[in-house]
């Protein structure tokens, strides 16, 4: 919080105000922080605290002391509002964790809604094809998808569209790439429409089509409608994961939540789009948010919607910051400025502030402001995540939830291509505020419609795999360290936590060191 000790001087040099006293500048006396600068110590642990009885359940909207929040995550991750991160594939992906995704907003109105449609339509389980090839792609053509998507599977289509007429299958085992030209035509080496195992798309439930799959040896079911038009394929590798997914987050009628960004200027088409293709709660997305513009928009929200719209707001980075959005009737407030892996705006523009003093910060105001009114306003840590550890040192300073940029673009579900260099993959990651992306609505503070300057870079992270396994690892760390604090719940976590600072050389001391590791002397 502001400490006003030092704000107030007196200097004939300086400008005077009327009063004849001179301002200067707000000083905070405490050095802002990130995760990196501090660990947790444990506190006593019963014979109950094992992970598998840790709940990771977590409010995503406000909530009046004496009711239960109307939307909450089973764990407590969201996913970037980026065009890098979050799409249909990823909130699909995410939802059937149990966290969310909010789908990028700088794109046009109605491509933003298709994607909310998409993952609302999702038929659990049924797959629209996403490595599509007609009869004339060449054997050349199927490697480069394979290397970019990882999908050894291809539907051949008639015109090479996800859902056009179906007329064969590729799979590895219908070419060998030492034998064949890569000129070949796929039309000579796929397995044609007469020969496949099909359903009907309409008429098939997930069971029936999984007992097919099992009875006459599947890899994968394709699913036509009346006009032999591919809508969705089966796999049996997903057989096990339709099944596992105790976590997933859906709707009463069984559909995925999902969350979708809008900006502070075209929000009253935007908003009405997005609602009409089934969104389940908004976030204005803005590299600032103290300021006029997200006030307009929320008050814009609660005429037309009342309190039914649910909206998220940000990103702030202190007290002052939370109160005003609390006060604009936001319904989860994001922390962070300038920590995003992506992020210069710290550099360009001299504003920001380390993430993890930032969020102490918004957190201790969030309880306040909970004490005085009885509203619990959730709050996410927007950015900065590098390690596992930082999302639990963020859970336990109060964060009710996180938002996640690198750490999900890593995966397959992201939307970006994957590319091999030296032999390792790696995916693309590019920051919103990049020339790439060009969202100015993001940086746009009621100026010009172009970015002016980028705050954001375009990058590469490496390849990691599956969203489900890594979410799975992380979790489990997560839930480790909370049972050596002592603690099952988030609310628990964050009382009972001691958080300490650690000096530069204590930080040297928590790696490996003073030892040579084995890989280094070129041994196994
Ligand atoms: P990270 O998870 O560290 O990659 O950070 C992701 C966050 O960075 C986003 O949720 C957003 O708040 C911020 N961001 C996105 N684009 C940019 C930029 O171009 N500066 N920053």
């Amino acid at each position: 919080m502001r400490q006003d000790d030092g704000a107030e001087f007196i200097s004939a040099s300086l400008g005077r105000t009327q009063k004849g006293r001179v301002s200067l500048a707000h000083y905070y006396t405490e050095p802002s922080h990130t995760f990196a600068e501090y660990l947790l110590v444990p506190g006593y642990s019963s014979t109950e605290c094992f992970p598998a009885n840790v709940s990771l359940r977590t409010p995503l909207v406000k909530f009046h002391r004496d009711e239960e929040p109307a939307l909450t995550m089973n764990i407590p991750m969201t996913s970037a509002i980026m065009q890098a991160v979050s799409n249909d594939t990823m909130a699909i992906a995410l939802a059937k964790q149990g966290g969310i995704s909010f789908i990028y907003g700088s794109q046009s109105i109605e491509a933003e809604a298709a994607m909310v449609s998409r993952v609302k339509n999702y038929k659990s389980g049924f797959v629209s094809s996403d490595s599509n090839i007609s009869p004339d792609t060449t054997l050349g053509g199927v490697l480069e998808l394979l290397a970019k998507t990882g999908h050894s599977t291809m539907a051949v289509t008639e015109d090479g569209s996800a859902n056009g007429k179906l007329v064969g299958i590729v799979t590895s085992r219908d070419y060998r790439v030492s034998r064949m030209s890569l000129d070949t035509k796929v039309a000579t080496f796929m397995t044609p429409f007469e020969k496949l195992i099909w359903a009907d798309a309409d008429e098939t439930t997930l069971t029936q089509a999984n007992d097919l799959i099992w009875e006459r040896k599947l890899n994968m079911l394709p699913l036509i409608d009346k006009n032999q038009r591919l809508r969705y394929m089966v796999f049996r590798k997903d057989y096990t994961d339709n099944k596992e997914n105790e976590l997933e987050l859906t709707d009463s009628n069984k559909s995925y939540i999902v969350g979708a960004g809008i900006n502070t200027r075209d929000y009253s088409e935007r908003v009405p789009a997005l609602l009409a293709a089934g969104v389940d709660v908004l976030c204005i997305d803005s590299s600032e948010g103290f300021s006029e513009w997200q006030r307009l928009t929320i008050q814009h929200i609660r005429e037309e919607y009342g309190d039914t719209v649910k909206v998220g707001a940000g990103n702030i980075v202190d007290g002052e910051g939370f109160r005003f959005l609390a006060n604009a009737g936001a319904d989860f407030i994001k922390v962070g400025i300038g920590g995003g892996s992506i992020c210069i705006t710290r550099e360009t523009k001299g504003i920001g502030r380390g993430q993890a003093t930032a969020l102490i910060d918004v957190c201790a105001e969030r309880d306040k402001y909970f004490k005085e009114t009885g509203i619990y306003i959730p709050i996410c840590s927007d950015g900065g995540i590098v390690y596992d550890y930082h999302m639990t040192l963020a859970l336990a300073m109060g964060a009710d939830f996180l938002m996640l940029g690198r750490y999900f673009s890593r995966f397959d579900e992201s939307p970006t291509d994957r590319v091999m260099v030296n032999g390792t993959y790696y995916k693309e990651y590019w920051g919103e505020g990049s020339n790439r992306a060009r969202n100015w609505q993001r940086y746009d503070l009621g100026g010009s419609k172009k970015l002016s300057f980028e705050e954001g870079v375009d990058s590469y992270v490496p390849y990691a795999g599956a969203l489900k396994d890594n979410v799975e690892t992380t979790l489990s760390k997560i839930r480790s360290t909370m049972c050596n604090c002592g603690a099952l719940t988030l609310p628990e976590f964050r009382e009972k936590a001691k958080l300490t600072l650690v000096s530069s050389t204590s930080i040297v001391e928590g790696g490996a060191h003073d030892v040579i590791l084995r890989d280094k002397l070129g041994r196994d």
